[in-house]
């Protein structure tokens, strides 16, 4: 199955209360990893590029290489602008044939969000584009903190935002950070409030930072000259708890750099003889496509694949 709207995957998910995995892709390596990995478990599949992948590696490599290869595969999958910051981006990326957007505002005034997010719909709604959009901030909180408020997603605010925008998706902070430094203390997810911003907008819901950043990828990348001591992540049984809460789309990075960084520094300390990247990059590749199986199980998107049913021509 070629390319599909992000729609019909979010719509699904919505309506069979699983998620879907979101990868991120940079370069070859990661885009095979997860599309191999995805048909292989047979599940729907978000594959998205930030706007730093699209700096570092240039839209036409990036959407290019999705073009060429997208009818090697039977899932159905979209292409993803994850974390769009302007309206340029977002039309850059309708120009290369992707299939949904995120804008996100969620730094500014909900007003600001809310006017924004309302015009990217206007676009890409006409254009069977899905639209994904944030409210909250990403930051990591701490228990007790009374500045959670503020950081936090506003349950009747979304239920405003979601009324006047008409998003397909909605990403609520809720605790969770980018990166593989995600909290000071203990993990702290606000699931009541997850809840409730289900409960008021029905609409699909996405979680960001929610890498697990699994300790053996840690432990060897600090055994082998790494120094990322101290990096926590999403535990698993949060992961499950928010997609039976109401998470329909879970973005994943770190975990996936985690896997391929940890087998790169191994593999360099260990062969001190090779000097062809494609013996390093090719069991990196495996291990991120390990981490994407063991992702896609985890968000029950496992064997969904026939549950989307699209015309294709
Ligand atoms: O939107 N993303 C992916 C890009 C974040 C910048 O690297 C996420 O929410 C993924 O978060 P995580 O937990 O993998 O860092
Ligand atoms: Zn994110």
């Amino acid at each position: 199955m070629p390319l599909v709207s992000g729609k019909i995957l979010l719509e699904i998910a919505n309506e069979h209360n699983f998620a879907i995995g979101a990868f991120n892709f940079n370069n070859m390596e990661f885009l095979k990893a997860i599309l191999e990995a995805a048909e292989e478990e047979e599940a729907p599949v978000f594959i998205q590029t930030t706007e730093s992948a699209l700096k570092y590696a240039g839209i036409e490599y990036l959407a290019g290489m999705v073009h060429a290869v997208k009818d090697k595969y039977s899932i159905p999958f979209a292409l993803h602008l994850d974390h769009g910051k302007n309206l340029e981006s977002i039309l850059l990326a309708i120009r290369y044939g992707y299939t949904s957007v995120m804008i996100d505002y969620s730094d500014k005034p909900f007003g600001e969000n809310l006017k924004i997010t309302k015009e990217v719909v206007s676009i890409c709604a006409p254009l069977g584009i899905a639209v994904e959009a944030e409210l909250g901030k990403l930051e990591g909180i701490e228990d007790g903190v009374i500045s959670r408020e503020k950081v936090l997603i506003n349950p009747e605010e979304a239920k405003e935002f979601v009324d006047k925008t008409g998003v397909d998706a909605l990403a609520p902070a809720i605790g969770t950070a980018h990166g593989a430094f995600k909290f000071k203390g203990k993990p702290m997810l606000d699931f009541e409030r997850l809840k409730k911003v289900k409960e008021l907008t029905g609409i699909a819901l996405v979680l960001h930072g929610a890498s697990g950043v699994y300790s053996e990828y840690v432990e060897d990348i600090n055994k082998y000259g790494g120094e990322i001591t101290g990096a926590t992540g999403v535990p698993e049984e949060d992961v499950k708890k928010a997609v039976d809460l109401g998470i329909n789309k879970v973005n994943t990075d770190t975990d996936l750099r985690l896997a391929f960084i940890a087998t790169l520094r191994k593999l360099l300390a260990e062969e001190k003889k090779n000097v062809d990247p494609r013996k390093l990059f090719k069991p990196a590749m495996d291990e991120v496509k390990k981490v994407v199986k063991r992702r896609i199980k985890l968000y029950k998107s496992q064997g969904k694949a026939h549950f989307i049913k699209v015309r294709t021509n």
